[in-house]
């Protein structure tokens, strides 16, 4: 055994991609949680090391991955010192999403679950429920166990990656802000405007992984992972007035400091309305005067004023900015609009007098 591993070094036959420490073929941001794993194990330096991206022989290490044993320390020191900690970082974001099949990659494939190891809860909320064109929002990624848990039946580390409507924010502006108050937490980030890479992901498309340094990071009952930012772009009319904007996750992945695989679940209902005001200048009258009861509602929801007004259109809008339902009320005080054939959900009522436009949110359930 150890004839072949001198046999391999002397020949320089292995080599490796810096970034890349999975060595499954790119460097992304799932090329932390190696990292995470590893931190601190020490080996051999590479000879003539260079975090540029080309095909560099190093010695083996002593060291393998313990459920992925063909990733050999080697491949995570990324900048060919002689130990594995946070410098292992800079590589990957250097050459994001590089790619290379010159140093044998294989799929990072994990079939060994933790199945005693309590389902972490990956948790997508946001700051706002609704968002005006040209204004800000925010959304928590956030990890959730029921309760905190002893840290060895925790996780070490997450990558996910998540998906969103690019047509409706700006996409320059998307931020990705790793909670660094987590100090026991590691980041990679990406998104497809991120300074640091030379490919990153198309628009549309952030990815987040964040990693404990050699020991598992969530056992706690929350722990905030980042913060999302995004500004609504200054048009969202696609013959509608409402846009429903989500985060959807794409992949995910969990693992121990054992690197077993943990089966996580989704806490993912949330989203966003995003709106633009027609004719803002109307709107202030009929909002001093309508108001609406139940809400959240079931069956039917009233519309009442003080006063008696002329009330030409009341109409229904679901989240996704289509047209529910619609009914001319006519002069009066208060109206009964029927509901309890319409699906639960959040919806908008629009309220149109003779030269005036009101709006508001309503649940119905
Ligand atoms: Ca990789
Ligand atoms: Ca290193």
């Amino acid at each position: 055994m150890v004839v072949w591993i001198m046999g391999v070094s002397s020949v320089g036959g292995q080599v490796m991609y810096p970034g890349d420490t999975n060595n499954d073929g790119v460097a992304n941001y799932l090329d932390l949680l190696p990292i995470g794993i590893a931190f601190g194990v020490e080996g051999e330096p590479r000879p003539l090391a260079s975090e540029n991206w080309f095909a560099q022989p190093f010695i083996l290490w002593a060291y393998n991955l313990p459920t992925t044993p063909w990733v050999n320390g080697g491949f995570i020191n990324a900048n060919g010192d002689a130990l594995i900690d946070t410098l292992d970082l800079d590589a990957i974001v250097a050459n994001y999403d590089m790619m290379q099949d010159t140093a044998m990659p294989i799929p990072w494939q994990h079939n060994i679950t933790c199945f005693t190891c309590p389902p972490p809860v990956l948790s997508i909320s946001y700051d706002k429920d609704s968002v005006k064109v040209n204004e800000s929002f925010q959304a928590f990624i956030s990890v959730l166990y029921p309760e905190t848990i002893p840290p060895d039946i925790g996780a070490l580390g997450l990558g996910v990656e998540l998906n969103y409507d690019p047509d409706l924010v700006v996409e320059s502006s998307v931020e990705v802000i790793p909670n660094t108050g987590e100090e026991t937490l590691m980041f990679v980030t990406a998104t497809s405007v991120d300074a640091f890479g030379y490919r990153l992901p198309s628009p549309g498309r952030l990815q987040l992984a964040a990693a404990g340094r050699g020991q598992n990071a969530f056992f706690k009952d929350a722990t905030l992972v980042a913060t999302v930012s995004f500004i609504v772009v200054d048009d969202i009319q696609r013959d509608t007035v409402f846009r429903a904007f989500k985060l959807d996750v794409s992949e995910l992945l969990f693992l121990n400091l054992q690197e077993e695989l943990l089966i996580p679940l989704l806490q993912n209902q949330d989203s966003v309305v995003l709106y633009q005001d027609l004719d803002p200048v109307t709107e202030v009258p009929l909002a001093g005067l309508l108001e609406i009861f139940p809400n959240p509602a079931d069956g039917f929801i009233q519309v009442s004023s003080p006063q008696m007004i002329e009330l030409t259109t009341l109409r229904l809008w679901n989240a996704q900015g289509v047209l529910v339902r619609e009914m001319n009320p006519g002069a009066g005080a208060s109206w009964t609009f029927p509901v309890e054939d319409i699906p639960p959900g959040v919806y908008w009522l629009e309220a149109l007098g003779e030269e005036e436009k009101w709006v508001r949110k309503l649940i119905l359930r």
